[in-house]
């Protein structure tokens, strides 16, 4: 028997099952998400499940259920069940589907936080972390920055002056393998029935860190099998793990871009400390670009703003500009075609 509380079911999930018109039925949470199945948890053990053929009907990718989701579904056999309803989705992670400019896909759900992971060696990169935290902050996902590698060498002053302007926006942590206790104080902020999802490159040590915290060699590391998905292991492969004693973990596989879904630039300019400066500007739909009387630029012209984060800055806006206007034109194109759809039926019916 499991007790589904540790995975996060509370009072309010429970509520949302009752009025789904499905209450009969047994819940559980998606562990694992392959192309066509889901492993899903429940009281009563692990089973493998499939959609309905209505579930899949008329539904954006981006509303498939992913891992960390909760489901209601039907028991077919001994660990096999088809998925009739998915509860409401809250604090996800989403991204932008590669190659695509306005189709989201969900990585993880019900998230209360995020671990953004970067290793210390060359390939820190703090345009990644902006990038993570913009994203985390339209689902109202708590960040947490976790640097690994420690023992391999870096150089504090550097790292320091590179996260100035995040680093009192969230809890910053330095682990390393070589130092069990740089691990145990992660475990003590995640607490019983909370969900957190490791983000990060891929290699930068998340698979590592979810084993050391669960004291077991649960999931794959190193980098080669985990960069493609594929390998002798995909079988066993994992993304949900229980932590003993307190909340649940999921790994998700490293991209290289990791492309924002964002519509709301309010979020970025806090988190950038852009804001700070954009009430001063002369015009109030100032763009900050080249506009006179800029109280932006006049700050990156003193020093006082980081070029560098001015042009992060710059680039995510862009970003989340151009993912909303996507998600717009796509809209109006559907609108438009169901409504010439509707009149083709018209028009038959008037023959
Ligand atoms: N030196 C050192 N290597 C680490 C540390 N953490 C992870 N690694 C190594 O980094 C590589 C990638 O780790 P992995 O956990 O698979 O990264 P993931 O792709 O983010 O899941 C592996 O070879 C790990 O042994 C650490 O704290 N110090
Ligand atoms: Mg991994
Ligand atoms: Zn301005």
């Amino acid at each position: 028997m499991h007790d589904l509380h540790l995975y996060g079911w509370n009072d309010e999930l429970f509520q949302q099952k009752q009025n789904s018109g499905y209450k009969e039925f047994i819940h559980g949470r998606i562990t694992v998400t392959h192309k066509t199945c889901y492993e899903v948890i429940s009281e009563t053990g692990h089973y493998s499940c499939e959609m309905t053929g209505n579930m899949l009907y008329g539904r954006d990718v981006s509303d498939y259920p992913c891992t960390g989701d909760w489901v209601i579904f039907q028991v077919t056999d001994t660990d096999k069940g088809i998925i009739l309803a998915m509860l409401p989705r809250k604090k996800t992670l989403y991204r932008l589907k590669s190659g695509s400019v306005s189709e989201r896909q969900a990585i993880a759900s019900h998230v209360d936080k995020a671990f953004i992971v970067q290793s210390l060696d060359n390939s820190f990169n703090v345009r990644r972390i902006e990038r993570f935290m913009l994203q985390l902050s339209s689902e109202s996902i708590q960040p947490i920055l976790i640097l690994t590698k420690t023992d391999l060498g870096f150089d504090a002053d550097e790292i320091n002056k590179a996260i100035k302007h995040l680093s009192h926006k969230m809890p910053v942590f330095y682990t390393s393998t070589q130092l069990p206790e740089s691990i145990d104080m992660l475990r003590e902020i995640i607490h019983t029935g909370e969900t957190v999802v490791f983000t990060g490159m891929s290699g930068v040590g998340k698979s590592t860190l979810i084993n050391a915290l669960c004291g077991r060699e649960l999931l794959q590391t190193g980098t080669i099998s985990d960069s493609t998905g594929k390998g002798k292991h995909t079988s066993t492969r994992r993304e949900m793990v229980l932590l003993p004693g307190s909340g649940v973990l999921i790994d998700t596989p490293g991209v290289k871009l990791f492309g924002v879904t964002n519509d709301n630039t309010d979020n970025l300019s806090e988190i950038l400390d852009i804001s700070v400066y954009e009430g001063k500007c002369r015009f109030k739909d100032c763009k900050h670009v080249n506009e006179k009387g800029c109280a932006v630029l006049e700050a990156v012209n003193t020093g006082e703003l980081d070029r560098g984060v001015y042009e992060s800055y710059l680039k995510l806006r862009r970003e989340a500009w151009h993912y909303t206007a996507s998600v717009h034109e796509k809209r109006k194109q559907e609108k438009l075609f169901s409504k010439i759809v509707d009149e083709v039926k018209k028009r038959k019916g008037n023959y």
